[in-house]
C-alpha cells in the first residue's frame, strides 16, 4: 500500500497524477481537516473535498479546488440575503457539504461520513481523515487570531503572521486506519503541501508523527519549495514563524525526525548537499505541474526514488 499524508491545493495536483499511474486500491491517503469551517450551517472540509474530487476526476482544473463547471448561484443569492459571501461554496460543491452535515447529524464520524461520501462517488482508494475529533489550525496575527480560511481566503494571507497553532491537536485521537496505515504502508509519500498548515495539523494529533518515525516503510517528501519560494500559496511566511529556511533544508528541518527521501526540483540541485547533510537523501526532478503530463510525470519519478530509498536504507 502507498499511503499520502496530503492538503491544500498543491497534494490535490499531486494526487491527480498519482491516481493516473496506480491503481486505486493501493493508495490510502491521510488528509488534513485543520482547515475545515462551519459555512452557512454546514461542515466544509476543503482538503479532503479536494482529494475526493480529484480522485473523482471533478476537481475544478481552473481554480484547483470546487468542482469542475460549478456555479456560484446559490452563493449569490446568500449574498442578498445578507450572507457571508466571502468563501466561494458553489452550488455543485454543496451538495457534499449538505449530504457531510446530514451523516454527521445522524451521528456518523467525520471519517465514517468521509469513507461514505467517497464510495458513493466512486472512489477506491482509502480517503481517511486524521482525526475524528476537531482540530482547528488557528493563526495568529499582531492583533487577532483568525481561522485557516479567514486567513487564506478572506484576508488573501496578505497579514503579517506571527504563529499557528492546532486547537484540539492535544486531545485529538488518530482517526480508524491512520496508525495501521502507516506502520503497514510500502512507501509513504507527503504531498507538496504546506509544511506548516497542510501537513502540520496531521503531524500534531498525537501518535502520527510517532508512528512516521517507527514504520519501516520508506519516506519520501515532495518539496513545495523552488528556490526561495513558495510553488504556490503561503508557505514561505508560514515558514519563517516556525524558524524553518524558506527552502529545500527548510523542508527537510520539517520533516528530519522522520523522512528518508526530499524530492526537490532541479533548480535546488546546488542546495542538495544540506539536505544530506541532514541524513535525508534527494532526487531532483520537475515539480511544477502545470499539465496532466508533468503530474503524471512528478508522480512516477517520486515513486522510483522513493523505491531507490527503500533499497539503499535495506
Ligand atoms: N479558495 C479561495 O481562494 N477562495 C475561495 O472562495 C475558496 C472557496 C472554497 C470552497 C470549497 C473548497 O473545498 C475550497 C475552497 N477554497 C477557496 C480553497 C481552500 O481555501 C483551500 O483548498 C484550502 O483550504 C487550502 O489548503
Amino acid at each position: 500500500m502507498i499511503v499520502v499524508l496530503t492538503g491544500g491545493t498543491g497534494g490535490a495536483k499531486f494526487v491527480q497524477g498519482l491516481r493516473q499511474i496506480v491503481p486505486p486500491q493501493q493508495v490510502a491517503y491521510i488528509v488534513n481537516t485543520g482547515d475545515d469551517l462551519r459555512w452557512w450551517g454546514l461542515h466544509v472540509s476543503p482538503d479532503v473535498d479536494s482529494i475526493l474530487y480529484a480522485l473523482a476526476g471533478r476537481l475544478s482544473r481552473e481554480r484547483g479546488w470546487g468542482v469542475e463547471a460549478d456555479t456560484f448561484e446559490c452563493l449569490e443569492i446568500m449574498r442578498q440575503l445578507g450572507q457571508p459571501s466571502w468563501f466561494q461554496l458553489g452550488d455543485r460543491d454543496l451538495a457534499t457539504h449538505l449530504v457531510r452535515t446530514q451523516l454527521l447529524s445522524e451521528g456518523s464520524t467525520l471519517a465514517k461520513a468521509n469513507a461514505d461520501i467517497a464510495r458513493r462517488f466512486g472512489i477506491e482508494s482509502q480517503v481517511l481523515v486524521m482525526s475524528n475529533e476537531r482540530v482547528e489550525t488557528r493563526v495568529q496575527t499582531a492583533s487577532v487570531e483568525l481561522s485557516f480560511q479567514e486567513y487564506f481566503v478572506r484576508e488573501r494571507f496578505a497579514v503579517e503572521v506571527r504563529g499557528v497553532r492546532f486547537d484540539g491537536a492535544e486531545q485529538a485521537k488518530p482517526a480508524p486506519g491512520v496508525i495501521d496505515s502507516i506502520m503497514t504502508a510500502q512507501k509513504i509519500i507527503l504531498a507538496p503541501s504546506n509544511p506548516v498548515t497542510s501537513i502540520g495539523p496531521i503531524l500534531a494529533v498525537p501518535g502520527i508523527r510517532q508512528a512516521l518515525q517507527q514504520t519501516p516503510a520508506a519516506i519520501a517528501a515532495i518539496s513545495p519549495i523552488i528556490g526561495e519560494a513558495a510553488v504556490s500559496g503561503p508557505a514561505a511566511a508560514l515558514m519563517k514563524t516556525q524558524g524553518w529556511p524558506v527552502s529545500i533544508v527548510g523542508i527537510a528541518q520539517a520533516y528530519r525526525d522522520f523522512l528518508d527521501l526530499l524530492v526537490c526540483d532541479i533548480e535546488d540541485a546546488d542546495r542538495q548537499h544540506d539536505v544530506e547533510q541532514l541524513g535525508i537523501a534527494v532526487s531532483c526532478t520537475r515539480i511544477l505541474m502545470r499539465s496532466d503530463a508533468d503530474k503524471q510525470a512528478l508522480a512516477r519519478a517520486t515513486l522510483e526514488a522513493t523505491e531507490s530509498a527503500a533499497v539503499t536504507a535495506t
